[in-house]
Parts: C-alpha cells; structure tokens; sequence
C-alpha cells in the first residue's frame, strides 16, 4: 500500500517536497497539499498531482486518508502543527527548526515521551549530503585521529526576504551547522561566543561563532547571508592526524579563452536535493516499518539546536560567551 502524504505549506520548501513525493519516491503518494491560501494550495496540487487540496492544517492532519505529514509551513506554526501530528499518531517529517524557543522543543519532546514514541524526523538534510556522510565515515574510521576542530562556511547569495536580520542568520540559516556538527563529532557544545562584522552598505553582515564542546574541540561557524557570489557551503574537519573537507559541489567545469570556470548554486534546494531525497526516503521507511531512521534528527535534536542558537544570539548582543546548558537527555532519545 502506498503512504498518503500530506504536505503542510505551499511554499518554496513545500512546492519542493511536493515534487519530491510525486517524482523521487517510490512508495509514497502525494494526497493533500494544504495551505491557508486555497490559491497556493492549488498550483501545487495541480503542478505535482495532489489528489486534494485543504485550508485547515489541523483538520487535514486527522483524515482518514493521510497515513503521514511533511510540515513545510512557517516556522512558527512548526510546534502546534508536530502537536497534533503526535496526537493522531501520524509520523511527521517536520522543515528545520522544530521551533526556534527550546521550551516549545520540549514540549514536542514531552509529548512524544507521554506516547513512548518517537514520531517526529526533523529535516536536518545536511546529515544525508553526501560530502558529510564521506566526512563522518573518515572520522569513524579513525583516519584523522580525534576531531580537534571543525571550520564551517555558510554562504547564501542573499537574504530570504527583507524581514531577515542578523539574529536569524544564527535563528535561521545556523542550526544547519548547529545539527550536522554534533551529528559528525557526537559531542555537545557547552559555549558559544558570536560577532558580527561590519558592511559599507545595509546588508545583513556575516555573523561568525566560535562554540566549544564537551570534548575540548573548537568549532567556528561562519554565516555570510549576502555573499553575492553563489550559495556556497563548506566545512573542514581537522583531526590529530590529519583533516577532511567538504566543498562546494560542481558538476561541471568549463575551460575556454585561458579560463577555467565552475558554477554555484542560487540557493539550497539543488544544492542538496540528493538529499533532501535521501532524508525523505528515509522518512517514507519510518513510517512503514516504525524504526526511526539511523541519521535522521530528532526532537531532541531540535532542542539542542533551539538552545544554541538562543545562546548565540544572546552572546551577539552581549558580546559575552554564553554557556549552554541544556536537560538531561531523556531515555526515548539515547
Ligand atoms: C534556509 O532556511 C535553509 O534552511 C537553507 O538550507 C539554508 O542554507 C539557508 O541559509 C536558510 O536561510
């Protein structure tokens, strides 16, 4: 039997899923996209072949013939909408972050332990990339000796949208580092220091942090959300023995007049649609067989990355280093 999706949000991230499930997902079928714009809805159902279209998210969530949710709406209605998914007991893969206020991540977390039940895959796809997949492979193989330090570049062309300020370049574009670096080196980071450099025009400046974890490592994470030139993401793991590195993917290289040229990316979603795919694939696995996935994040991944980020915009504006105190890691999340 095929898995009905639902998608939430018709949006960029939900017209993306859209096409996923309908083109890149064997075993999955596109049921109902749902937007509070009837209109937005619509395109996407009828560009990617949903069988219905709906304007009420919670209500849609509890069809009889939706068996799992992609949440891809605004952040803010990401807790609420992960609420009612865990009350109808329907696996949720739910668009980074979880929330961004860590006492909404717990209280998704909380809800998942009143069931014993994992039921929300959070859609950190950095993990299914596969420069980070060949990264933590290296490092569990013991090639690099033990993790020193790990250097990350962040680079959009430009800001989403003109609301974008410099605490969502921690908010919104950072947790993608704040995830994939704890997944890579199975720490946690117990500081966080930020500072912000200053542009000659009104731009949103590069943001960089630098966090320590609970094994003395050093990680810096650079955020440049107006770097013009093409999204541009990479990172490097230095290690005892030696480092590895994630660069900018380019599938092609073209040489002529004496030059030789490759290309960037405009934004994230070519960048890493093999894994968006991955991730979602992996979704669909969760829900037939009920095993939450090897490498997916979970809510207690959103929490932590929620609590860093909150740290960090803190140690922005204080231009203190904060400390990162996080709860217990409960039992569902070992
Ligand atoms: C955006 O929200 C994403 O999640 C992208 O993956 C990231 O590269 C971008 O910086 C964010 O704004």
């Amino acid at each position: 039997m095929s898995i009905r999706i639902l998608i939430i949000g018709a949006g960029l991230m939900g017209a993306d899923h859209a096409n996923i499930v309908s083109r890149d997902l064997p075993g999955a079928t596109l049921q109902l996209v749902c937007d509070t714009d009837e209109l937005r809805a619509k395109s996407v159902a009828d560009t990617y072949g949903a069988e219905d279209i709906s304007t009420n998210p919670k209500t849609a969530i509890f069809r009889d013939d939706i068996d799992a949710v992609i949440i891809a709406s605004p952040d803010f209605t990401h807790t609420p909408l992960t609420l009612a998914c865990i009350a109808a007991n329907k696996k949720v893969l739910c668009e980074k972050p979880l929330s961004q206020s860590s006492s909404e991540c717990l209280e998704v977390m909380n809800a998942e332990q009143n069931i014993g039940l994992k039921i929300v895959q959070l859609g950190f796809m950095r993990r299914y990339d596969q420069s980070y997949i060949e990264m933590r492979a290296a490092l569990e193989k013991g090639i690099l000796g033990s993790a020193l330090m790990m250097h990350n570049f962040h680079r959009n062309v430009e800001i989403p949208s003109s609301d974008f300020t410099s605490a969502m370049a921690i908010t919104n574009s950072a947790p993608h580092e704040f995830d994939v670096v704890r997944h890579m080196l199975n720490t946690e980071y117990t500081t966080i220091s930020a500072f912000q450099s200053k542009r000659t025009d009104a731009l949103v400046a590069p943001v960089v942090m630098v966090l320590e974890t609970n094994a003395h490592q050093i990680i810096t994470i650079e955020i440049n959300n107006n770097a013009a030139y093409g999204y541009d993401v990479r990172a490097e793991l230095v290690g005892e023995a030696g480092s590895i590195a994630v660069n900018n993917v380019a599938y092609s290289r073209t040489d002529i007049k004496l030059t030789s040229s490759t290309s960037y990316n405009m934004d994230w979603r070519d960048r890493y649609r093999e894994a968006y795919i991955r991730q979602n694939r992996a979704f669909v696995d969760f829900v037939v067989t009920g095993n939450f996935p090897e490498i997916a994040s979970n809510c207690w991944d959103g929490y932590c990355a929620a609590l860093v980020a909150e740290a960090g915009v803190e140690a922005l504006k204080s231009g203190q280093k904060q400390a990162i105190k996080m709860v217990s890691k409960p039992e569902l999340y070992q």
